[in-house]
């Protein structure tokens, strides 16, 4: 049993890793962000509050010996957002991850720091960074954080690179970056429990034969997907692809030809 702090506990991410991190026998303290959780069970303690104050950050990590950081800006924001959100925010995670002296940090990254690859490529983990963003950047910043964190404060940390976490896919971009959500327990799983080598960066995608990464990083700490994206390819491949022709060519798909442009 390992006493867990799980942040961003009510979002997408947060709300399917509750209940499994607990049917796996882990205990949790999981912070909602402003809104209260209800406690799924007696072995789960919740908490509140804006990650930006060390005071919250205290309240969710007090007792706790490893963080999976999943709270953040998760998709393509004004930079001003990304920057408090996943940049001042995650300092301030990783500072009291220092003071209460935790084991390790999972750290929710994304393929959008590497969206800039084209889709004829298959990644491993050590790929460069290729941003398709502003979030992508901040993700890239969150990856160097946890190298940090590891090379100076003896934290350790496992970065995953997290495709397209979503029930099931629904679109010919996810063939290659679908993660379900039973796999994604999985791998959240294997990157709290298992020996890791300091710092670990993995990619967060199901067994998708179309996969644009080659994930032995994950396979080396156990991580064994049984999901895949190409159940669902005969229904897929018969709708139209919504990417228009450029977002089709690059890892990232739509994120890769949004307009960051900051706006007056
Ligand atoms: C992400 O990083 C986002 O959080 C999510 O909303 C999806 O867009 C996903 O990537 C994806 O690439 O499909």
């Amino acid at each position: 049993m390992i006493r867990i702090a799980l942040s961003g506990a009510g979002g997408q991410i947060g709300t399917v890793l509750r209940p499994r991190l607990l049917a796996a026998g882990h205990s949790l303290r999981s912070g909602g962000g402003p809104s209260r959780l209800e406690p799924l069970s007696d072995a789960e303690a919740v908490t509140t509050g804006d990650l930006r104050d060390p005071d919250a950050v205290d309240r969710l990590l007090a007792g706790t010996e490893v963080l999976v950081h999943m709270a953040g800006t998760s998709v393509e924001r004004p930079l001003p957002e990304v920057i408090e959100n996943n940049l001042v925010a995650l300092h301030q995670v990783y500072e009291g991850a220092r003071r209460h002296r935790l084991r390790r940090v999972v750290f929710a990254s994304s393929n959008h720091a590497f969206g800039m690859h084209p889709v004829t490529e298959r990644l491993t983990a050590d790929a460069p960074f290729r941003p398709d963003g502003v979030y992508g950047l901040s993700k890239a910043w969150g990856e160097g954080m946890g190298r940090m964190y590891w090379d100076r404060h003896g934290i350790e940390g496992v970065a995953l690179r997290i495709g397209s976490a979503l029930p099931r896919p629904t679109e010919f971009r996810h063939l290659s970056t679908w993660l379900g959500h039973d796999d994604l327990a999985r791998l959240v799983l294997c990157s709290v429990t298992a020996p890791v080598p300091g710092y670990l960066a993995v990619w967060g995608v199901s067994d998708n034969p179309r996969s644009y990464w080659d994930n032995a990083a994950a396979a080396a700490i156990g991580y064994r997907p049984a999901q895949s994206a190409e159940d669902y390819a005969a229904e897929i491949l018969a709708r139209e692809n919504p990417l228009d022709p450029v977002a089709r060519t690059l890892q990232g798909g739509g994120f890769a030809t949004m307009d960051y442009t900051p706006q007056e």
